[in-house]
């Protein structure tokens, strides 16, 4: 892996960086999985890299409907593997019952088993979908490729950085669609019944700690949620940041390049 500075602003993206761009030589994230990575980057920047309250209000929504679940299923392509095997097998511990399913749009056995071998190691239990034994129907890619016993099954579906086909495929199927997607205008937000627009990681250490907070499940009970206000209140977050970013007055120059007071400017002088 390249070495980093600890000392650089970006030290955490550069390392998730580096991270997949390991994990794509070695095979396990897709090549387009770099760049889906970057889209979601650029998306994080505009909500300020941190979880908006529409979106932790999404996340508790989300814990219910997880919790009240008959036969929750996650979903687990290549970069989810890639980002956030601890933090699936953490869900999963939170959430017993929780089945993870691997499930991928540039489908190859190797990659199948090189997602859930990564699942597996860190500490996920019984992972399905590396045989699929199931079609989705009207989905003509490879993500329509699933388990019998689990998103054939599902009543509610985690689906983090999916695509839009798939999440409409699914609720065709009657099931309830919970989607993580940093792009708020994405078919998937757009189509999911239940959109988390946070990033990936952010969103399922929450979403654990929102279940072991639920004292009484209710099975069954799944409270309505205002899936076109969640998506109004993200790209109004955006809109806000990049209009006037904290610190940063719009139109001025950075705070932090500001002289502090009673410090003469230089003369200028070219490079
Ligand atoms: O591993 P595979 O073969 O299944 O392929 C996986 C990718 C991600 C390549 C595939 O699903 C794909 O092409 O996805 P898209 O259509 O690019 O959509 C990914 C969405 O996830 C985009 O809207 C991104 O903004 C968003 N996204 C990317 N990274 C994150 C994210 N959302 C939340 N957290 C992230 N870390």
């Amino acid at each position: 892996m390249t070495r980093l500075s600890k000392r650089h602003p970006r030290y955490q993206s550069l390392t998730t960086r580096a991270t997949l761009a390991d994990l794509s030589r070695e095979g396990l994230v897709a090549p387009e999985g770099l760049i889906a990575h970057g889209r979601g980057e650029a998306f994080d920047y505009f909500l300020g890299e941190r979880t908006t309250p529409s979106a932790a209000r999404a996340i508790r929504a989300a814990a219910v409907w997880l919790t009240n679940a008959r036969y929750p299923v996650v979903s687990v392509n290549g970069n989810v593997a890639a980002l956030a095997a601890a933090e699936v097998a953490h869900l999963q511990a939170a959430r017993p019952g929780l089945l993870v399913e691997v499930n991928l749009f540039h489908r190859t056995p190797r990659r199948a088993r090189q997602v859930a071998e990564r699942l597996t190691r860190a500490g996920v239990r019984g992972v399905l979908g590396v045989h699929p034994t199931a079609r989705i129907p009207g989905l003509p890619s490879d993500r329509a490729l699933v388990d019998r016993r689990g998103l054939l099954l599902a009543d509610v579906c985690l689906i983090p950085l999916e695509d839009g086909d798939r999440t409409s495929a699914l609720r065709r199927m009657g099931k309830r669609v919970i989607a993580i997607d940093l792009n708020p205008l994405s078919r998937t937000a757009e189509t999911a019944d239940l959109p988390v627009v946070d990033e990936l990681t952010r969103t399922l250490v929450r979403l654990a700690r929102e279940i072991a907070r639920i004292r009484r499940p209710e099975p069954g009970q799944f409270p309505p949620f205002d899936a076109p206000a969640a998506l109004r209140a993200a790209r109004s977050s955006m809109a806000r940041r990049l209009l006037v970013r904290p610190g940063r007055p719009s139109g001025g120059r950075p705070a932090s390049s500001r002289r502090p007071r009673g410090t003469r400017r230089r003369s200028r002088r070219t490079p």
